[in-house]
């Protein structure tokens, strides 16, 4: 069994067409979304025709919720712009999303943490220098899934690709982001996630005959230009910056 999972895509259509030619060329017998679908300055539309065709099994993150509560009040700039440009039908098929499935016996879906989908899995906030946020200890993650019956656990929201094998089994996978490899955020504390590099991250995973997971972490080429020219248009030169480098950078530095 190859699992293929894709998360964080942001509306960065070329990134996600990309990664499906990707997942094409070598293959798998499923397909999982793990949301955050469209918030952002990019192509939300069209990143939404192109999911809702797709009918991937596909769980909400925070920013699903986020972009339909602008409905009710003015919202964060990635959410409103989403919103002001997806169609009623769009949005409804947002509002009909899970936040968990189990789209394969002992696999588990999740954005963030199995409770909550703002706060971060394989990593921990900390504030600390030099990037605010630093890789979660298996203790942290055992206690943030100690209610998960699964052998996989499969999650984004940070947008940084990791694997940990807990001490009860369970691994964690977390896919990365297709859309976007920087950013700053001050939930929980100012912090600084930075891939490195531009290009769309997914996770390819195989049960292997002996009842273990393979995980590939893929890098895939995409035209990042395109997407931070796109970006740009819309008035959004930080996106522009993290789309074209992989890299978030303090303001002092
Ligand atoms: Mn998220």
């Amino acid at each position: 069994m190859r699992l293929a999972i894709v998360s964080d895509i942001h509306g960065n259509l070329p990134a996600l067409d990309a990664v499906l030619a990707d997942i094409g060329r070598r293959g798998a017998d499923r397909v999982v979304n793990c949301g955050d679908l469209l918030s952002g300055p990019l192509w939300p539309r069209e990143t939404a025709e192109r999911l809702m065709a797709l009918q991937l099994p596909t769980i909400a993150g925070n920013h699903e919720r986020q972009l339909l509560a602008c409905a009710h009040r003015p919202g964060g700039a990635a959410d409103q712009f989403a919103f002001e440009r997806t169609t009623a039908a769009q949005r409804a098929w947002l509002s009909a999303l899970p936040a968990r499935l189990e789209p394969l016996p002992g696999v588990c879906m999740v954005h963030g943490r199995p409770d909550t989908d703002l706060e971060y899995l394989l990593e921990t906030v900390d504030g600390a220098e030099p990037a605010g946020v630093r890789r979660a200890t298996p203790g942290e993650v055992g206690a943030r899934c100690s209610r998960v019956q699964a052998e996989l656990l499969v999650c984004g929201h940070s947008h940084h690709p990791g694997v940990m094998l807990l001490p009860t089994g369970l691994l964690v996978v977390n896919a990365g982001s297709v859309g976007l490899q920087a950013y700053d955020d001050d939930h929980g504390g100012l912090h600084w996630i930075r891939n490195g590099s531009p290009h769309a991250r997914y996770a390819l995973c195989e049960r292997k005959a002996s009842g273990r997971w393979q995980v590939d972490l893929i890098a895939v080429d995409y035209d990042w230009s395109a997407a931070a020219a796109q970006a740009r248009r819309n008035g959004a030169a930080d996106w522009a910056d993290w789309l074209q480098t992989g890299w978030a950078q303090a303001a002092q530095s």
